[in-house]
């Protein structure tokens, strides 16, 4: 079964020089094709809970273990000095090991837990980037610090896309669908019945260079796209 390989970012994170034998037994999963999941601290009132589709922020630590050998540490996001960013993944997206992402479901933000991913749920065969090899049970050590529902920040930026548009269609006076350096200067000009509160970004869109920069095609006018670049219409 072929396995998503960590976030590079993650694997970039983990002290992969630093790497040292731990004196705790070695992990074995109970089952071929489940995680273990041992909660050891969930907090009193669960408020939020991560789901598919979700934005993750989580601390980790690692190890790996063949067949029950010492766990070896691979890496984690926080040093012991306190510094370090969490990893950050989309749950559902295949961005991280199957496995981890088995492990985090139904997890609340503030919970700690402990999970076992068996070789098949982690890099099966392969090695995990030189630094973990086939056959490796992994044992994460996951604390989720918050989760974001990525639907409602791409629906706010729907949302700010469609309300540039309206302007747009305003400032378009001939209804082509594009602006001319005209239509742009008929708003600005309009003393008191322009649109004002845009009238210092028409101005730098009239400016011939940022006139030209916008005007990607060449064509002398500015389309929607061309206008707000970064709109998804
Ligand atoms: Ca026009
Ligand atoms: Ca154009």
């Amino acid at each position: 079964m072929l396995v998503r390989l960590l976030l590079c970012s993650a694997l970039q994170l983990a002290t992969w020089s630093t790497t040292f034998v731990l004196a705790s037994a070695g992990s074995i999963s109970s089952s071929p094709n489940l995680v273990d999941i041992d909660s050891y601290f969930r907090p009193d009132e669960c408020k939020k809970i991560a789901q598919r589709g979700q934005m993750l922020q989580m601390h980790y630590q690692g190890w790996w273990s063949i067949d029950g050998s010492d766990d070896t540490f691979f890496g984690q996001s926080l040093q012991e000095d306190g510094s370090g960013k969490p990893l950050q993944f989309t749950l559902g997206k295949g961005e991280v090991i199957k496995g981890w992402e088995d492990g985090v479901a139904g997890m609340c933000v503030g919970e700690k837990r402990v999970v076992i991913v068996p070789p098949a749920l982690a890099f099966g065969e392969k090695d995990g980037g030189g630094h973990i090899p086939s056959g490796a049970t992994l044992k994460l050590d996951l604390e989720l610090l918050g989760a974001q529902d990525v639907f409602n920040r791409n629906s706010k930026r729907a949302a700010h896309t469609k309300s540039m548009k309206k302007v747009f269609d305003r400032l378009d006076f001939n209804s082509d669908g594009k602006l001319s350096q005209d239509e742009l200067y008929r708003h600005i000009s309009n003393d008191g019945q322009g649109h004002v509160d845009f009238a210092s970004e028409l101005m730098d869109v009239l400016h011939g260079p940022q006139f030209s920069k916008s005007d990607k095609d060449g064509d002398g006018l500015l389309s929607f796209a061309e206008w707000h670049p970064h709109g998804e219409l």
